[in-house]
């Protein structure tokens, strides 16, 4: 039996936060997804409810440094257990009356595809998935990413979706494609080889400000706190020169100039891989600028790195630092010591990074910690000349610290993701204060 090329339409949802900002955020697994499907003859639409150039927004350009940039927001009531909350409660995203219009101006597809990223956001993926069912109320709609990975069955209980998928979705998109539209195809990439598969499809937005790099997946270390392991359980890597090309596409194509890396452990086993790709990005001459805002891997930074990464044009170096309390780390991974910070902070110096492009992220609100060892922390960073960003915890279930948050919260973690948010300190007891976290924000900052 013939069938006409399916139409599948792709949705990046809404954000209900406190606060919200792309900070080099896109969707990069789904646009992966989308890439994939395109290359195997599907039509493709993609709507970005997080959209920052909706034609309709009045926000002339909402285009700032290094491509990173506010979203449109509209004020929202809290959600329920969070009336408390001293602050302002938005849906961060284009406004629902044109996500429900560019809806209605597209063909009715075969198949909707929703991603999810943080857990505690799914309210704002019941709320997309709630406008495209009263659009097209016969359509099915399957969500994945990370919400969906990590919280599965409340997924499949409570976002609307009529199929929530765990994982990656490689291995199973054109399986799914197929049995919800009928039209199979052959697959001509192969999952497990990053080098396989084709490029997400950033061209699908309506603007590129910057590219997400992602150079491998998973991470060789086992952090209590992170959820990589449980993600993606298994370590694949691309080959550096594949990444060169990449880098060189996106620029000579579209003209990007920033790019953002969003590997777990970027840099680790450098002489095999961040090495090579970093001298084929000097060799190539490209003028772009790279920021790794998910952390690179303290110990690889030497000399050797720290020189390449800024011949190469990395402009916003942050390092995975977690905490100063070096005695009692092993409890949360085993990462760093402090004999490491100091000399990868003293080879980027060397290299020539300036004191504004280095932050390092110190993890705060974990279950038991003490607002004094976070003060250590940050002081030890600021006397090494380097700024020290407040990272809040955000408990994440199927990570080895999850039973301790749940112990330690104010909150019934296990009975709703919401209570995740990192916003709200879920950890802290109830001597939690606001004015605590001022104190210590103004010492990372003062
Ligand atoms: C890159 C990244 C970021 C980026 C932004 C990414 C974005 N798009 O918004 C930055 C650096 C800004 C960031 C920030 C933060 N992050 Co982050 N981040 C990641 C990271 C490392 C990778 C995500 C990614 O793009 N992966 C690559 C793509 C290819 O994978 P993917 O999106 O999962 O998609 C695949 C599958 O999920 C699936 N899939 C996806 N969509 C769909 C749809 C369908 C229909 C199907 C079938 C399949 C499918 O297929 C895709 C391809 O395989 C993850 C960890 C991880 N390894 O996943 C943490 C992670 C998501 N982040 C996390 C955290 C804690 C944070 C921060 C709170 C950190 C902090 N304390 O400051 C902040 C919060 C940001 C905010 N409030 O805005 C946590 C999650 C917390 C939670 N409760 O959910 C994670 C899991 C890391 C961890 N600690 O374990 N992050």
């Amino acid at each position: 039996m013939k069938h006409d090329t399916p139409h599948i339409l792709l949705v990046n949802p809404w954000i209900h936060d406190f606060a919200a900002y792309d900070f080099w955020a896109k969707p990069l697994g789904l646009l992966t997804l989308a890439s994939i499907l395109r290359h195997h003859g599907f039509n493709i639409t993609y709507l970005d409810c997080l959209d920052r150039f909706h034609p309709k927004a009045s926000q002339a350009d909402p285009y700032t440094r290094h491509g990173r940039g506010p979203y449109l927001k509209t004020k929202i009531p809290k959600p329920g257990g969070l009336e408390d909350i001293p602050r302002n409660f938005s849906r961060y995203g284009i406004k629902k009356k044109w996500f429900r219009e560019d809806l209605l101006c597209i063909k009715k597809p075969d198949l909707v595809l929703v991603t999810s990223m943080m857990t505690y956001w799914y309210p704002g993926v019941q709320e997309t998935i709630g406008v495209i069912k009263e659009i097209f109320p016969d359509v099915a709609i399957v969500l994945g990413g990370i919400y969906a990975s990590l919280c599965h069955e409340h997924a499949q209980n409570y976002s609307g979706a009529h199929h929530v998928v765990k994982g990656s979705g490689e291995k199973h998109i054109l399986k799914l494609a197929s049995d919800y539209t009928g039209f199979s195809v052959k697959a001509k990439f192969n999952p497990d080889d990053l080098d396989t598969h084709p490029y997400p499809a950033f061209e699908l937005q309506r603007k590129i400000t910057y590219i997400p790099l992602l150079t491998s997946r998973g991470c060789p270390f086992a952090c209590k706190y992170c959820a990589s392991h449980f993600l993606n359980p298994k370590r694949m890597v691309r080959n550096p020169e594949s990444v060169v090309q990449e880098i060189k596409y996106w620029h000579e194509k579209y003209k990007v100039k920033d790019f953002a890396f969003y590997d777990d452990a970027l840099l680790v086993n450098a002489g095999k891989y961040a090495v090579p790709m970093l001298e084929g990005i000097i060799k190539s001459g490209l003028k772009v600028r790279f920021h790794t805002p998910n952390a690179v891997h303290i110990r690889e930074i030497s000399k050797q790195t720290a020189r390449l990464m800024f011949q190469a044009g990395f402009k916003t170096v942050r390092l995975g630092l977690e905490t100063t309390a070096f005695n009692i780390r092993n409890e949360l991974d085993v990462k760093v010591t402090a004999a490491e910070f100091e000399k990868a902070v003293n080879s980027l110096k060397e290299a020539g990074f300036k004191k504004e492009l280095i932050g390092a992220y110190l993890l705060t609100g974990l279950p038991g910690q003490e607002i004094k060892s976070i003060e250590d922390s940050i002081k030890t960073v600021r006397q090494n000349q380097v700024i020290p960003i407040l990272a809040h915890y955000s408990p994440i279930p199927h990570t080895a610290l999850w039973s301790r948050a749940v112990s330690s919260s104010r909150y019934d973690l296990e009975s709703d993701p919401i209570f995740t948010n990192n916003a709200i300190f879920p950890c802290q007891d109830e001597r939690f204060s606001w004015q605590t976290i001022s104190h210590l924000n103004n010492l990372a900052t003062g």
